[in-house]
This record gives structure tokens, C-alpha cells and sequence, in this order.
């Protein structure tokens, strides 16, 4: 049987939230790793905005957006349950994530380019959604219950990257549950596998 092709970037924290959810759902594709600076004409024809993770599956079908490939991955199998929790709690989450988050983020990992505003202050701007996520965590040990969900998977290698910013600052910032929470998640099996290296695909 042909294989669905992943267009995927290692290092995109996209991609790395798609990868996880196919992983864990057990389901083989063919990876082709990116260079995001040479990209492969395959994937501009199939999805001429760009992005990674591209997932084309093998009726043709083109899935373009990390949370689509998430939500088809999960929808064959979830051994897991990540599917179980309410979406709209989820949706709620990933929103802010994907937006007002990954906004400060930006700002923060490169401030040069937003002199606009100073690096503490796109920190702070970051730092609200931290602050929910801490609450969240004081109730249960996942963002959304007991068990993990397709909104821990779908927001934790965002917040692995604005850790990675000034890691000595977040090792002793007033986020410890959220330190516990990254730190299961970037020791996972799940998630060694999945940051395995692939060797780049040129097309
Ligand atoms: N909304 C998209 C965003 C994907 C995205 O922005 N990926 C980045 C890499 S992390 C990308 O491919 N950027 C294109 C580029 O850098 O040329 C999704 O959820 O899949």
C-alpha cells in the first residue's frame, strides 16, 4: 500500500505537533525532510503557500495545516484518547496559542527585527499565556484534565521554544508546574522518535 508523504521541517514546532500525533497514532508516512530554504517543487505544487507540514495522502488529498494533519491522524487511531477532551477547550487553547502566543514569541526569539518594543516586554507579552497554563497545571496534570490531550501534544513545542529563549530565566521563573509539564513531554518516547534526524529530501 503507498504511503501518505509528510513534507515536514525537524525543528518546526508545527511539524514536531503533527509528527507526534501520527506517531502516536501509529501510522506509517513516507517523511520528507525539508530544507526550508531549497524547497522541493513537489510540495510547492501541492500546497503552494509553503508551509510545513504538508501531509498528502495517497488518494491525493492534501492536508496543509498542522491541526488538520493532528485531527486526521488521531481520527483513525488514538490509543491515547488525546481526542477525548472537550474541543472546544481545546480549540480555546490552541487559539490563543497559535495567535497572541506565537506572536510574542516571534517578538521575543527576535527582537531585533521588532525594535518597536524591548525583549522583556514581548517576554511578558508571552508570559500571560504561561501564567494559564501554570493555572491549569495547579488543577490537574494536564492543560486540560488528568490525561494528555491533543492540546498539551499541540502546544508544548511552542512553549519548548520560548523556554529555549533564555532557558536560565525560565529554570527560575513562577512556572513550576509548567517546567514539570515540558519536561515529560520533551523526555517522551514519543517525542525522541519523532526528533529522530531524517535526511533531508531534495525532490
Ligand atoms: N498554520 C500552519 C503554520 C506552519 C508554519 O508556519 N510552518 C513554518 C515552519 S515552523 C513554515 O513552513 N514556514 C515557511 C518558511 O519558513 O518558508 C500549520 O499549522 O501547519
Amino acid at each position: 500500500m503507498a504511503l501518505s508523504i509528510l513534507y515536514s521541517y525537524r525543528r518546526c514546532p508545527y511539524a514536531m505537533r503533527a509528527r507526534m500525533a501520527i506517531w502516536a497514532a501509529n501510522i506509517q508516512v513516507e517523511v520528507r525532510e525539508i530544507s526550508l530554504r531549497e524547497k522541493p517543487a513537489h510540495l510547492l505544487q501541492i500546497s503552494p503557500k509553503g508551509t510545513v507540514p504538508v501531509l498528502q495522502l495517497p488518494d491525493g488529498t492534501v492536508l496543509e495545516q498542522s491541526l488538520d494533519i493532528m485531527q486526521w491522524a488521531l481520527a483513525q487511531n488514538d490509543p491515547q484518547g488525546w481526542l477525548n477532551a472537550a474541543p472546544e477547550a481545546v480549540n480555546a487553547l490552541i487559539t490563543i496559542n497559535d495567535g497572541d502566543f506565537k506572536k510574542a514569541l516571534d517578538r521575543y526569539k527576535y527582537p531585533d527585527r521588532y525594535p518597536e518594543h524591548t525583549q522583556a516586554f514581548y517576554r511578558e507579552q508571552g508570559e500571560q499565556f504561561l501564567q494559564r497554563l501554570e493555572a491549569a497545571l495547579a488543577q490537574h496534570d494536564y492543560l486540560l484534565g488528568d490525561k494528555p490531550s491533543m492540546a498539551d501534544v499541540a502546544i508544548f513545542p511552542f512553549i519548548r521554544q520560548f523556554a529555549a529563549v533564555d532557558a536560565e530565566w525560565f529554570a527560575s521563573s513562577p512556572y513550576p508546574k509548567l517546567r514539570v509539564w515540558l519536561e515529560h513531554w520533551l523526555e517522551s518516547a514519543l517525542f525522541a522518535e519523532v526528533m529522530q534526524k531524517f535526511t533531508t529530501y531534495i525532490g
